[in-house]
């Protein structure tokens, strides 16, 4: 499918940087350093981390596509620095270095169960996993989060607002919150994990410590909601149109990620249809969701791959990380013997992170699910075109005789 809203990043995790180029974005959206640097910021957070965020303070540096504090319609680049690059600079030099020996370039022929450093060497026809590991690092996810901040900051000017929190942690689950607060995210980000439930924060960082004391590590899932959306995003016409389908296969794409669920999601499976499906009531004073509204919302915002207009609803389960530091067995690639897998430095836990992640993902489908829809060169004229819809389908709502 046509990409409205495209990006790439570029940058391996001891190398220079991180870069990310952002396409499609309209004129005139409203964008500052501090937008950016906000949300790496957030993503650098969260109980658990290693030592890596210690080291690095990832600001971004726009380099285009912006002009004034507007974005100009132009390709957007953002540029974060790896400070850490310091210490690598004989290791992932670009340059061949003659006379170094496997331990200063820092190679790796262990193995580690759960990363791409095995399927990587086989596939690239490399013997050093370094080759593989330096990119497969969650670190890339640092380009995301500075492409989904524009992504952000796009739907802002469209009245959309994305949140994040975290609902489980290993074995230790969060209650759902009596009450949902009005703005999730000004409650996560106060909280080491982006957890809702004081009581099971506690638990969850007892067993994050646990994990780290046996040199193991945890995963867990979040939720990511988006607020605001106009019904209409996506399309029920043809299979890589609905939205469901764009916003799990971003989720998805995370480092790490085993799995995503849509509102009830795997839940649904077990009940009967009338105890699942959403009922629909008349609503004219709900322009976005059309002047229609839900008893509930078991669909998390999406119906027919399309969006409802109701709260969007994306949970995703996150594996322990594969790096430990009581090793799994491997085996050595130069001798074929058995052997434990590298000890590299990482997190114990990186699922408060790998949220963040997660709004940028969700920002950056939705933000090209609102070109693909309203169109626009300018902010302006994709506003216009949205409140053109919504006023064409309040027209078509009839009142009750
Ligand atoms: C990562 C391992 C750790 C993490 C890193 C992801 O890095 P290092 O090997 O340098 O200790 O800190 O995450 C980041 C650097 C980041 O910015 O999120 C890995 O192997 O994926």
């Amino acid at each position: 499918m046509l990409q409205y809203i495209r990006f790439s990043t570029a940058g391996e995790s001891h190398g220079k940087g991180m870069l990310v180029i952002v396409e499609g974005v309209p004129a005139g959206v409203p964008l500052q350093p501090i937008d950016v640097a906000r949300d790496l910021a957030r993503r650098q957070l969260g109980y658990g981390r290693g030592g890596r965020m210690a080291i690095e303070k990832d600001a971004g540096e726009i380099l285009s596509g912006v002009r004034l504090g507007e974005t100009l319609g132009s390709p957007i680049a953002v540029w974060i620095r790896n400070r850490d690059h310091a210490n690598w600079e004989v290791a992932m030099s670009v340059e061949p270095r003659q006379g170094e020996d496997d331990e200063s370039l820092r190679r790796v022929f262990l193995p580690r169960p759960g990363h791409a450093d095995l399927v990587g060497m086989l596939k690239y026809d490399r013997p050093d996993a370094r080759d593989i590991l330096e990119r497969a690092s969650a670190r890339e996810t640092s380009a995301r989060v500075a492409a989904g901040a524009v992504a952000r900051r796009f739907l802002g000017e469209l009245g959309v607002s994305i949140s994040s929190h975290v609902t489980r942690i290993g074995p230790e689950e969060a209650a759902r919150p009596v009450e949902w607060p009005a703005d999730v995210n000004a409650v996560a980000d106060d909280s080491e994990l982006r957890c809702l439930d004081p009581a099971a924060e506690e638990r969850m960082k007892r067993a994050i410590d646990e994990a780290r004391e046996a040199g193991d590590t945890l995963g867990g899932v979040f939720e990511v909601t988006a607020a605001g959306l106009p019904v209409g995003l996506g399309s029920h016409v043809s299979w890589d149109r609905r939205l469901d389908g764009r916003i799990a296969g971003a989720l998805m794409s995370i480092q790490a990620m085993k799995g995503v669920e849509i509102g009830l999601g795997f839940e649904s499976a077990r009940r009967r249809g009338s105890e699942v499906h959403d009922e629909i009531i008349n609503d004219p004073t709900s322009t976005r969701t059309g002047g229609f509204s839900r008893t509930r919302n078991h669909a998390g915002g999406l119906e027919g791959g399309t969006t409802t207009g109701e709260l969007l609803v994306a949970r995703v389960a996150m594996k322990p990380l594969s790096s430990l530091t009581r090793p799994l067995a491997s085996v050595d690639v130069r001798t074929g013997t058995a052997a434990e897998a590298v000890r590299e430095r990482s997190d114990v836990c990186a699922v408060p992170a790998a949220a963040v992640v997660g709004e940028a993902m969700v920002a950056l489908v939705l933000a090209d699910a609102a070109i693909e829809k309203f169109g626009g060169d300018s902010i302006a004229e994709t506003r216009l075109n949205l409140e053109a819809f919504l006023a064409r389908s309040a027209s078509r709502i009839r009142q009750p005789e």
